[in-house]
């Protein structure tokens, strides 16, 4: 990525889990010429061959001339010269120093798919100028980024944030970074909390998914560590619930901040987040980093009074913002012209007294029943504040009566057991959180959600399993 932005290459970087076709589509939306990939991955102690997948996609990919080899086996194939090049053969030799390309601030530094609900994927486009002054500046406030810290994001360097938050923000700041490979519970669930000891972390960035992961295995496991180091947590991706906060909060020392950061791919920074002497609610990503105008407004763009759900909204331009969608202009536009005057990010969201904002879930996944809009992440908060439940999923389905019923997917803490009392007393939980609206006609006990290699479950495809329908594009899918 760095070598690619420091000569004015474009940069795509891809999930390493895609099938050929969903490969292919990407390479071929780009037009990239070069495709850069590993020989294999190492997926909890297994080899998965990614060279294969790479070859497959190519033999339908006419841009691309070259595709170079890193080699993490010992005795892999022999590669088929002069298309294919082996890594450390191409870098032998080259000078150390390579001088930066002077660039335009609005030349392209990398194009991200993102997937969209239905239909091919979105390239979203980055530009060199604003993308770094956003990453730069939020890395610096959020973190409270000192010369002596060691940070250390757990993201996939796939998803957006592995590009803003391990990438180029820490880097543009000077930091040093800890970035590692892997599943949080491989090969046990004390991973984590391991590296944090052996390297000293301050600065711990992860994902509401990864908490409650980790949440299953209970508290034994951070507790084998010394976590003193720690100064400052951060979260994204989904809204945190707040079990999963307090949790967070108390294994790390019940003392240290947690940033709840809101952004997107298309914001290409953090837009709504606290800075470390905020005070914290948790649950909400607070306000916005300064100078983001956000607000809470219905389908015609009226400001909403404090503690009504509506649609999340940035009512004026920002450096990091996405500056197209590759080819397709048109896409881009209905970010701008859903809500006149104002770029609509897709979530649901309310404004409490304080003007703090609480992020509800994506508007596409909101439930209707008997006439109330419940965002998917109430209903899950209201679930997994029970002690037995460690993740759940909701969707809602047509219902003759009251427009939709919700149904609930839900994955067991281990050690318990799934019976009628215990469903009973879930559905009991959920009516003491959020009132017999927010109660699961439906709910299922599941091993597994299916999610994105970023943690977010995609409802759309529980939905469509649920209904036999057609689930759309299911590239991104982790399991
Ligand atoms: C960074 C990232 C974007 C969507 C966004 C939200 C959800 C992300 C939070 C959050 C509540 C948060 N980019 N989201 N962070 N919801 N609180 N702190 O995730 O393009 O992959 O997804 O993620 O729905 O629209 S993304």
């Amino acid at each position: 990525m760095l070598a690619c932005a420091r000569i004015g290459v474009i940069h795509s970087v891809v999930y390493s889990g895609f099938s050929a076709p969903a490969l292919a589509s990407r390479i071929n939306d780009a037009e990239a010429k070069v495709v850069i990939t590993a020989d294999v991955g190492f997926d909890r102690g297994k080899t998965i061959p990614l060279k294969p997948v790479v070859d497959e996609a190519v033999k339908t990919c006419p841009t691309i001339d070259h595709v170079v080899v890193v080699r993490r086996e010992v005795q892999g194939p022999p590669l088929s010269t002069p298309k294919e090049i082996d890594w450390k053969e191409w870098i032998e030799g080259e000078r150390p120093v390579c001088e930066a390309e002077q660039l335009d601030a609005e030349a392209p530094l990398y194009i991200l798919y993102t997937s969209g609900t239905t239909g091919k994927p979105k390239g979203v486009v980055h530009v060199h100028g604003g993308y770094m002054v956003g990453t730069y500046t939020t890395t610096k406030y959020v973190f409270d980024l000192k010369d002596d810290d060691v940070y250390f994001c757990v993201a996939d360097p796939g998803w957006v944030t592995g590009h803003s938050y391990i990438v180029y923000g820490p880097l543009l700041n000077g930091a040093t970074i800890l970035t590692a490979e892997g599943k949080p519970d491989y090969p046990n669930p004390g991973r984590w909390w391991d590296l944090i000891e052996r390297y000293g972390v301050s600065i711990f960035y992860t994902t509401p998914t990864a908490i409650r992961l980790l949440m299953r295995y209970g508290e034994d496991w951070p507790k084998k560590f010394d976590l003193s180091t720690l100064r400052i947590l951060g979260s994204v991706g989904e809204p945190i619930n707040p079990e999963a906060w307090e949790w967070y909060h108390r294994v790390t020392g019940g003392d240290k901040p947690i940033m709840d950061t809101w952004w997107q791919t298309e914001t290409g920074s953090i837009l709504i987040t606290p800075l470390p002497t905020v005070p914290l609610k948790p649950g909400s990503a607070t306000r916005p980093f300064f100078g983001i105008e956000a607000d809470v407004v219905d389908r015609e763009g009226n400001s909403l009074p404090a503690n009504a759900g509506g649609f999340a909204v940035i009512k004026k331009p920002w450096p990091s913002m996405m500056r197209t969608i590759y080819k397709d202009p048109e896409r881009y536009k209905t970010y701008w012209f859903t809500i006149p005057n104002c770029y609509t990010a897709g979530d649901i969201c309310h404004k409490d007294a304080d003007g703090y904002l609480w992020f509800m879930g994506r508007a596409d996944d909101v439930i209707k029943v008997a006439g109330n809009r419940l965002g998917t992440a109430e209903v899950e908060s209201a679930l997994v504040s029970h002690p037995a439940v460690a993740e759940a999923a909701v969707i809602g389905k047509p219902h003759k009566t009251v427009g939709e019923s919700i149904k609930a997917f839900i994955i067991l803490k281990q050690g318990e057991q799934d019976s009628p009392v215990l469903i009973k007393s879930i559905k009991d939980q959920v009516l003491k959180e959020l009132g017999k609206i927010g109660v699961p006609s439906e709910i299922d006990i599941v091993s597994s959600l299916p999610k994105t290699r970023s943690g977010k479950i995609m409802r759309r495809v529980l939905k469509a399993k649920e209904l036999g329908q057609d689930p759309g594009d299911i590239s991104t899918i982790e399991e």
